[in-house]
């Protein structure tokens, strides 16, 4: 078993909306585990490098403008598989395309405001968990019900 880590964020309209406790839940009952966790507001400069490959779109600044208007609850999964499968349970970029049972698919409409944000490949997970974390606010611990997740 590989073991992989995400980073995720629950942006400022999911954090405005109250949807906090539901996305957390959404990772935590499918058996993921949370290894970080911290509401911050980020800087211009955070935002720009986190989006750093959509520099030259022209919903660029308005992205960073928005990230960096609210708080932000920035976590760190952790799981076999964790990357794809949080995209999944994510859903499609674009709310009104991503399926019913998805977070986006269940709580948005718009794409400038699609709630929440994860990792696409590993390369970026290990840029982007180094981008918003440090290492001491990573936990590592076992969960005590490991043995009925996990066999
Ligand atoms: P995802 O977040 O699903 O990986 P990306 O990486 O294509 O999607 O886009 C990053 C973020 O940029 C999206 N979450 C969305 O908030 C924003 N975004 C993407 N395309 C547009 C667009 N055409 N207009 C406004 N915002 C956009």
């Amino acid at each position: 078993m590989t073991l992989e880590r995400t980073f995720v964020a629950i942006k400022p309209d999911g954090v405005q909306r109250g949807l906090v406790a539901e996305i957390i839940g959404r990772f935590e009952t499918k058996g993921f585990k949370l290894v970080g966790l911290k509401q911050l507001k980020p800087s211009k400069e955070l935002a720009e490098k986190h989006y750093g490959v959509h520099r030259e779109r022209p919903f660029f600044s308005g992205l960073v403008n928005f990230i960096t208007s609210g708080p932000v609850v920035a976590m760190a999964w952790e799981g076999e598989g964790v990357i794809a499968s949080a995209r999944k349970l994510i859903g499609a970029t674009k709310p009104l395309e991503a399926e019913p049972g998805t977070i986006r698919g269940d709580l948005a409409v718009n794409i400038g405001r699609n709630v929440i944000h994860g990792s696409d490949g590993s390369d970026t997970a290990s840029f982007e968990i180094n981008l918003w974390f440090k290492d001491e606010e990573l936990v590592e611990w076992s969960p005590s019900d490991q043995a009925w997740r996990v066999e």
